[in-house]
């Protein structure tokens, strides 16, 4: 564990955060999420935790092993907390976005707003890359279709399994090599703080080993619009939940179409009209 992530605080601006995640794939930021905002989120987020399972109901080995058999995932998450959608459109993390993605389509949108809470004993993940999520966009020399990033809830330690991430692997040129230890670092930062990485470098959580903390991480994703995104928003969160919404909100949750600047793609239609915002379809079918 030799590597490291460059650290930036929010008041550092876009710019430096954007020159690591070229170099390095990763970048810690701190201070990223307000205090209020954060207290208000983790209380939303424990009164759902505290009544939901760990693992999957999924029966692939495969599925159970990335999900993890003491860690608690679910979604949803602009329906379970307000605070959560000012999260989602803060300006710093979408200026980042920006910048990394709209070269590749006229609009993004959110991948998936997703806790992540690892419980005591949980094993570490195998590293992955989240841009596996689409095959052929991940591979050496392509381009980013998604960005991600990890908000610290809680502390994230090195015993309570902080994501461990291998710098510089977005720029590997075999994507089949394996990190070595050496190669690995663990992004370690104090809760409101996040790791924002591409959708091409190596991580994974890591293994909690201690007794009775649970890791509260929430990973926040955009992908490019003319992608199908891991989590369905609109079904999650549904017109009544998003309808008093900035409409900003409403359309990274899938509830506008895609459309690059000159109109020559339109995705995601309804009638082949833009969504009809509230759903007003007349049913003269
Ligand atoms: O929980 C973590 O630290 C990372 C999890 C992750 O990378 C994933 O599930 O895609
Ligand atoms: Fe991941």
């Amino acid at each position: 564990m030799n590597a490291t992530l460059q650290q930036f605080s929010r008041s550092d601006g876009p710019g430096s955060v954007l020159d690591a995640l070229e170099v390095d794939g990763g970048v810690i930021v701190h201070d990223l999420v307000p205090p209020a905002t954060l207290a208000q989120f983790r209380e939303d987020m424990n009164r759902h935790a505290s009544g939901h399972r760990v693992g999957t109901a999924a029966d692939d080995p495969s599925i159970q092993s990335f999900w993890g058999a003491t860690t608690k995932r679910f979604t949803r998450l602009a329906a379970r907390s307000r605070a959560f959608v000012d999260i989602l459109t803060d300006p710093f993390y979408l200026s980042v976005a920006d910048k990394v993605l709209l070269p590749r389509g006229g609009a993004y949108w959110m991948n998936t707003g997703q806790m992540m809470i690892i419980g005591p004993g949980e094993k570490s993940q195998i590293l992955h890359r989240d841009a596996d999520n689409w095959p052929t966009m991940n591979r050496p020399g392509g381009f980013e279709v998604t960005l991600s990033c990890m908000f610290a809830i809680s502390d994230f330690t090195a015993e309570a399994g902080a994501t461990r991430v291998a710098p510089g692997s977005h720029r590997w040129d075999d994507y089949q090599r394996r990190a070595t230890p050496d190669e690995m670092t663990q992004a370690v930062m104090p809760a409101g703080s996040g790791m924002i990485y591409t959708g091409r470098v190596l991580h994974g959580a890591g293994a909690n080993t201690t007794t009775d903390e649970w890791r509260y991480g929430m990973h926040l994703s955009y992908v490019l619009g003319w992608l199908t995104p891991e989590e369905a928003g609109p079904l999650g969160t549904p017109w009544e939940v998003v309808k008093d919404l900035p409409e900003l909100a409403q359309r990274l949750l899938g509830w506008r179409c895609y459309s690059t600047q000159n109109n020559n793609a339109r995705l995601w239609t309804v009638d082949y009209e833009d969504v009809p915002v509230g759903l007003e379809l007349v049913d003269d079918s």
